[in-house]
């Protein structure tokens, strides 16, 4: 058994497969011929793949098996000829995993939509939930249908998740919107039927009711509008079950809104929860209280990375703080910085697949060379993130994160930002587009440290004055390229949004503070 789950991980595969077993003889092809089968003892998101002697051969209870046997086996062909034959069998942990968009700020688009979606379903996660709090067809104007450019945007986005084997949820924020009582109760059910009947023709087959941070904790009445919904939904055909998020999504199981919601919710519906508080780690215990109060398994909404608490922040770092226990299912709730989340969510996809094996450390180290195909960039963005994780003190939620854990020094910040600055507007300038103000502030700051260190070992006056000069340069430049990443941004978001937007901060663990050291020396 140890040596199985040794193999898992030395054939480089990720998420790592469940069982990998090795047979006699090699590959010892680049080229390899597909032979698919169908097998009918096997669940529909399991695989087996075994490669023996230049044939691949792929038996999958399903359409999802298949498709992560291919995933697989695209990882594995540009090493085919060094491998050994072998066989993999493989299915994941959770049954539904993924990603909510459902942040405040400003909304990934479609473009960037798809992007997280083609990124999913190469790490084998299958369920998006639909729900950026500044999509205003979402909240403010849930009784509105989506104008028409925004509706084919949806068919787009459908088909993708379909191609992707992602099962797409559409959430309706009905938090304070929704009148109780009287005729006003009974437009606003007509409303919702009808924009729920509007997002069904337009392919959606999965739904979600929003009631987080807006309006009352009234549990009886979240739970009727849910039902109602839900039978309605049902009588239309081929949904999936409904998930609804709370007024209360956070605790421990203490709260009488949750229990409330517990007796009176349909058991099919899946009730998200977010931990003991809004942000924190997904601990067992604490899942296991609020599973005996919602009277069925939570549906968990990691906050993690979500920065919209912390918006001069980009959260990088390697996914730890997760314990396994019975869930209805799993998402993070990612950044608005929706390229530079794809460190975060091949963590989490790895966790959700196979949460025995999950190394985090060597997860997050793997997860540059997946991610990246340029070897340069790859170790630059992995400097980066080692001074991008933490949330900063002081951040809304109280919730923190380890960052600039182990040695490093200020030359090799400078020369992994030179590398950035050079490389990331060609080969990626997505990512680029959404980084480049925390890459100039992380590396004005390294620059400034290196003109400190070397200030304080100066004996001329002469030159330290000379020094100090250009430390004050670095400030400037510093300054203004925060000045530019809050215009930039400002410009390019939701008006609703805009007075949010912070001024980047990096290193503000570690390296911040060793420079404000060096200044006071
Ligand atoms: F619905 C929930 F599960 C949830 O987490 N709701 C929001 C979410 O949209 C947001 O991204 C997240 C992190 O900031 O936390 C919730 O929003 C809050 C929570 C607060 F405690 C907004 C303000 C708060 F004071």
């Amino acid at each position: 058994m140890i040596n199985i789950v040794l193999l898992s991980a030395a054939i480089g595969v990720y998420p790592v497969p469940k069982e990998v077993s090795e047979l006699p003889g090699s590959f010892g092809s680049e080229d390899y011929v597909v032979l698919s089968a169908v097998d009918e003892t096997m669940g529909p998101e399991e695989y087996s793949l075994t490669l023996t002697n230049g044939v691949a051969e792929i038996r999958a209870g399903g359409d999802s098996g298949a498709f992560y046997a291919r995933q697989t086996l695209n990882q594995l062909a540009p090493k085919l000829k060094e491998l050994p034959n072998l066989v993999i069998k493989d299915s994941p942990d959770i049954g539904l995993r993924g990603v909510v968009e459902g942040y405040y700020g400003r909304p990934w688009g479609t473009e960037g939509r798809i992007s997280t979606m083609e990124f999913m379903g190469r790490n084998k996660l299958n369920l998006f939930l639909y729900g950026p709090k500044d999509d205003p067809y979402h909240h403010e104007k849930w009784r509105e249908p989506y104008p028409e450019d925004e509706a084919k945007d949806f068919q787009r986005l459908l088909d993708v998740a379909r191609k992707n084997k992602i099962r797409f949820y559409w959430a309706i924020h009905l938090g304070g919107g929704f009148r109780k009582g009287g005729e006003a109760e009974r437009e606003d059910t007509e409303a919702l039927i009808r924009k729920l009947d509007a997002m069904y023709d337009l392919g959606v087959r999965a739904f979600a009711a929003f009631f987080d941070d807006f309006g009352d904790a009234d549990a009886e009445f979240h739970a009727k509008i849910c039902n109602l919904m839900w039978r309605h939904l049902e009588a239309k055909g081929g949904v999936f079950p409904m998930i609804m998020c709370p007024n209360v999504y956070w605790g421990r199981g203490e709260h009488a809104y949750t229990k409330t919601l517990g007796e009176k919710l349909d058991p099919k519906t899946m009730i998200i929860w977010t931990g003991r508080e809004v942000c924190y780690d997904i601990l067992s215990a604490d899942a296991q209280k609020v599973a005996r109060s919602y009277r069925r398994p939570p549906f968990v909404w990691w906050n993690w990375p979500v920065n919209d608490y912390c918006r001069s922040k980009v959260l990088m770092g390697r996914t730890y703080g997760l314990e396994r226990s019975e869930f209805s299912g799993f998402v993070t709730n990612p950044m608005e910085n929706c390229e530079a989340n794809k460190v975060a969510l091949f963590g989490v996809a790895d966790w959700c697949w196979n949460t025995g094996a999950f190394d985090s450390e060597q997860n997050w180290k793997d997860a540059f060379k997946a991610i990246y195909p340029d070897e340069e960039v790859a170790k630059a963005m992995k400097v980066f993130a080692t001074h991008n994780s933490d949330q900063a003190q002081g951040n809304s939620q109280g919730y923190r994160r380890e960052e600039s854990v182990g040695d490093w020094t200020f030359e090799e910040i400078v020369e992994a930002m030179d590398v950035l600055k050079r490389k990331l507007p060609m080969e990626e300038p997505k990512l680029w587009w959404e980084l480049e103000g925390w890459i100039n502030d992380l590396d004005c700051l390294a620059k400034m440290g290196l003109k400190l260190q070397a200030m304080n070992a100066a004996t001329g006056e002469l030159e330290r004055k000379h020094i100090r000069k250009e430390v004050q340069q670095l400030e400037e430049i510093r300054r203004e390229n925060a000045i530019k990443h809050v215009e930039k941004f400002r410009a390019a978001t939701f008006p609703n949004d805009a007075r949010q937007v912070k001024p980047p901060r990096t290193g503000t663990l570690a390296v911040e503070p060793e420079v404000e050291k060096l200044f006071r020396q």
